[in-house]
């Protein structure tokens, strides 16, 4: 108890003291001074209180950012835009252990195209699951246009879970766009090629040999993966596809595609050829792709598709034929195609047009109808004239891409690139609102919700493709600057400039924090990959580790501050698997696992169990340890892994020397009655209030009490020792015995603490 008491009561002392000294200094300084030091405007200020969120509080929003190149998606709150993670995705993550521990390598490996590995991505664009066109916060997507790709990430634990691998196109973009009930996940082609993997048809065949497509992954929401067997795509041609939209509400059931290059044109600098860009921009008009998403997916289940690298595709032939897929021209290599959200418009960005067009989803029904087109395309595609689609043009400002919705009713957001703008405007009336500038070269931009039927308005970012002179310069390579708008009055205003440290991202959404409902542990024995029972998770007491021929698997476990098994001994070329569960119960107890220069890591949250696995193909010791700071006693959660020479016969060692005496012993047993007393006073100040209401103390109260479960073994040694007089055991097992009192004191003052500060009331006894 003395050096428990002694040591708590010196660090409240401490802060106190630091508190104190902290405030008066600040206390002297007015924020005039503060304002007049900095060099601060009234606007700033303004603008700083707008996004600060002191300690204890928290975001309104989350946003999950695309990762860009780094093949991660990046997670921050709004408006403080602090970074809260990062998900790794495409892209090993080493904290996470993503990619160093065997079930999420096998996530990763989902991501290998023709036998290879590929360990990076080009992220851009996340979109979390709707019910009824609406944020449900469960779950999160995101592309990789580099290597077409699509992931599946689960909010319930901010987890990557699946990669699936597009098996016809060879790049993408226009994904990842999710139908109102995430009945399917949208994902575009970008740059045409054979759909026939591995086929070579020379460039001069483009026309007729290369394809675009576009795919509609099926997603379970109830296993919480994509079906790959109930996916399908559509052949298009080779138009290079691009973003796309889910209609929603009147126009749920149909998806529009944007295109650029539908001049098919090929360059080839190289054979005298003008360059793709010359060739590409040349026409006037593009064509955005309407097709009926849900007619097709019937066409499918009929068997009209036909089996490309055993993928389900809809021909062209069958989809002209069955009348489910249109053309609209759209102006000039347009960017973003972006739904209304009461579904009845499509907004287009102009990119190389300074107009956005806004096409009416029900002129577009009656055209079809009708059977009224302007003609087709070389490929037999009914095309709708522009002016029968079309519901408005307004005029923006120099290269539009991306636009967002307002919670107010007509009000869009456009991003202006080459302006490096964004234009607020009215959709319904046709008008510009409002212009507000960013730095600089804004691609996305994105409103809270604000791709969804319910947008919720309030704050925007603008992502920013150049940072150029916001930040302090960090060499060539520059930051990119996500910057936080607040858009709830008539005239915008910028709040903050965020810079971001990881790749490009291209898109981010952001939903109300109310309704993620993260878990912050897992039911015990949990693969967190697979989200069922991990098959080496084992409880407390039946840690064990199995040899059979040269393969060695462990099944341990973690606790404060204790590595179950402490050695681990193997042989030259063992193949070595070691199951960890972390059996806490506690909030943010996590343990982290690593074995010295074998390449393994692992994260271990509380109740997860994770295995790890390699080649003990070193003779030798290798330290093994906890990489995570649980507890004070964190550097001693280590052990050793024993790689010997094979065929190594043991050598007969002197017992180490006893070094304690009784006295170290007697000393020991009165720290354990002095340290018995707190805990005492702790649990009796717990019991005594309604903590059973509080379901993180209960799990405290749970870990507590396994930690004073392995007190009366411990106890009966150095008992045992003792009357053997042998105070050399008696000491050290008298010592673990204390050990296990101070995880449970530890735990019991947490507890203690977070009842205080949430009001816990007195029961009556
Ligand atoms: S894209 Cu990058 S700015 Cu991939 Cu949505 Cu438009
Ligand atoms: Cu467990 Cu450090």
């Amino acid at each position: 108890m003395k050096l428990f008491s002694k040591k708590t009561t010196s660090l409240v002392v401490a802060a106190g003291l630091g508190l104190v000294a902290a405030s008066s200094s600040w206390s002297s300084e007015s924020l005039q001074d503060v304002m007049k030091r900095r060099g601060l405007s009234q606007q700033d200020l303004l603008a700083a209180s707008k996004t600060y969120v002191p300690t204890g509080k928290r975001d309104e929003f989350v946003a999950f950012s695309s990762g860009g190149q780094s093949g991660q998606i990046i997670v921050y709150g709004i408006p403080s835009m602090r970074i809260l993670k990062y998900i790794g995705v495409f892209t090993p993550e080493p904290w996470q252990g993503y990619g160093f521990d065997e079930s999420s390598k096998k996530v990763l490996a989902g991501g290998s195209i023709d036998g290879k590995q590929i360990t990076w991505g080009d992220t851009h664009h996340p979109a979390i699951s709707e019910t009824d066109g609406k944020y449900d916060g469960q779950f999160l997507f995101i592309n990789d246009k580099a290597n077409p790709r699509i992931a599946v990430v689960d909010l319930r634990d901010f987890e990557t879970k699946q990669i699936v691998v597009n098996p016809i196109y060879k790049s993408e973009h226009g994904g990842t766009f999710v139908t109102p009930n995430t009945d399917y996940v949208i994902e575009a082609a970008q740059y045409a090629a054979p759909l026939e993997n591995k086929k070579f048809y020379p460039l001069e065949q483009f026309n007729e040999k290369y394809r675009g497509g576009v795919t509609y992954w099926k997603f379970d929401r109830k296993e919480g993966r994509i079906d790959t067997k109930k996916s399908f795509s559509l052949e298009l041609p080779p138009y290079s596809q691009d973003l796309s939209d889910a209609g929603k509400g009147p126009s749920d059931g149909w998806s529009f595609t944007n295109s650029f290059c539908t001049e098919r044109y090929v360059g080839g600098i190289e054979k005298g050829r003008p360059p793709y860009e010359a060739g590409c921009s040349a026409k006037d008009t593009d064509y955005m792709h309407v097709v009926n998403w849900k007619k097709a997916a019937e066409l499918v289940a009929a068997g009209k598709a036909k089996k490309i690298n055993g993928h389900d595709v809809l021909p062209l032939d069958v989809s002209i034929k069955e009348g489910i897929l249109f053309l609209v021209p759209e102006p000039k290599s347009p960017h973003g195609v972006d739904v209304t959200p009461d579904g009845k418009l499509i907004t287009v960005a102009g990119k190389l047009d300074t107009h956005v067009s806004v096409f009416s989803f029900e002129k577009i029904m009656a055209a079809i109808k009708a059977g009224k087109f302007e003609g087709k395309d070389p490929y037999g595609i009914p095309v709708i004239a522009m002016q029968d689609a079309l519901h408005k043009q307004v005029q923006l400002g120099l290269g539009p891409l991306h636009t967002q919705y307002d919670s107010k009713k007509c009000v869009a957001y456009t991003s202006l690139y080459v302006d490096s703008q964004v234009a607020k405007w009215d959709y319904c009336e046709g008008k510009v609102l409002d212009k507000i500038s960013v730095h600089y070269n804004i691609g996305h931009l994105m409103t809270m919700e604000g791709d969804s039927m319910d947008p919720k308005g309030r704050y925007l970012v603008a992502l920013n493709k150049l940072a150029i002179d916001r930040f302090v310069p960090v060499g060539p390579l520059h930051p990119q600057n996500h910057q936080l708008i607040d858009i709830s009055n008539d005239k915008m205003q910028l709040l903050y400039d965020m810079p971001l440290p990881l790749g490009e991202p291209h898109y981010v959404v952001a939903i109300e924090a109310s309704k993620l409902k993260p878990a912050v542990r897992y039911k015990m024995g949990t693969d967190s990959r697979t989200d069922k029972p991990h098959p080496g998770a084992v409880r407390a007491g039946e840690e064990k580790t199995v040899k059979k021929g040269n393969k060695v698997e462990v099944f341990g476990t973690l606790i404060r501050s204790h590595i179950t098994p402490e050695t681990i001994e193997v042989e030259v070329g063992d193949e070595v698997t070691v199951n960890l569960t972390n059996l806490e119960r506690a909030q943010d107890e996590t343990h982290g696992f690593t074995v010295s220069t074998y390449n393994v890591h692992a994260s271990i949250e509380p109740g997860k169990t994770v295995s790890v696995k390699f080649k003990a193909d070193k003779e030798g010791v290798y330290p093994y340890y906890c990489t995570e700071f649980c507890s004070a006693l964190h550097l001693e959660m280590q052990g050793y892994l024993l790689v010997k020479p094979k065929g190594y016969k043991e050598v007969k060692v002197a017992e180490q020397k006893a070094i304690y005496t009784k006295a170290d012993y007697e000393k020991q047993v009165k720290k354990i009655a002095d340290t018995q007393a707190v805990i005492d006073s702790v649990v009796g100040f717990i019991t005594s209030v309604n903590y059973k209401d509080f379901p993180d103390v209960v799990a405290m109260v749970e870990d507590a009490t396994d930690q004073l479960g392995k007190m009366p073994a411990a106890k009966a040694k150095h008992e045992e020792a003792a009357k053997k007089g042998d105070w050399q055991n008696a000491t050290l097992w008298a010592e673990q015995v204390w050990q296990y009192q101070v995880k449970t004191a530890d735990l019991g003052l947490r507890a203690k603490t977070y009842l205080e500060q949430n009001g816990a009331k007195k029961v009556g006894k």
